[in-house]
């Protein structure tokens, strides 16, 4: 698997599949799951909306991943996960590697050779970048996925400094 970083929007991505930093609801939110269902049009909704009566009438648990289709998205399958809330006093690491996981796990099912990740947990839900980058590169890299391509696609450049440095670490 080749690991790469991108300064940039992860809607303008033309790869397979983008993972969406969802929330439980599925539904729409701020941050990189506003930009993805604003540019992606309503038909993602609606198939969050389907998952929401049919396989997850409670939500998406944190830390799971579910596909849709991309509508007008130059990709052909939003992946949504569920990052965790950050907490500096409970490890919740193992739910955030996890959310990296299932993506690729559902990136394997669908067959996506190339898919992009934004920095999951990293904005809205605080999580410190640096640490978010360490656990992202670190668990991407031991899934054992057969996507030939992980493209980490950072919306500023503290984010992408951030993600460079632990890719620079594992060599
Ligand atoms: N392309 C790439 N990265 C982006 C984009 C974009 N267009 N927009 C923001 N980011 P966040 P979370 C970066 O808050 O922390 C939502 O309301 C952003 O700078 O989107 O997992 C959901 O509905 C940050 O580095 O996701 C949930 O309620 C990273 O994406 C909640 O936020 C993740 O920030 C999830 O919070």
């Amino acid at each position: 698997m080749k690991v790469t970083l991108v300064l940039g929007d992860i809607t303008e991505q033309p790869v397979d599949a983008v993972v969406n930093a969802a929330n439980s609801s599925l539904l729409g939110g701020g941050g990189v799951d506003g930009a993805i269902h604003r540019r992606g049009g309503p038909q993602i909704l609606a198939e969050c909306r389907e998952l929401r009566v049919t396989e997850y009438p409670r939500g998406l648990p944190s830390g799971q991943a579910v596909a849709t289709t991309a509508g007008e998205l130059p990709a052909r399958w939003v992946i949504h996960t569920v990052g965790p809330v950050y907490s500096p006093s409970e490890d919740r690491s193992a739910l955030l590697a996890s959310a990296f996981r299932e993506s690729l796990r559902v990136a394997d099912e669908l067959g996506a050779q190339t898919v992009a990740f934004p920095a999951v947990s990293a904005g809205v839900y605080g999580w410190p970048i640096d640490d978010a980058a360490r656990i992202a590169v670190a668990t991407v890299l031991a899934a054992g996925s057969s996507v030939a391509e992980v493209r980490f696609v950072l919306f500023g450049q503290r984010e992408y400094d951030a993600f460079e440095a632990a890719l620079a670490d594992v060599g």
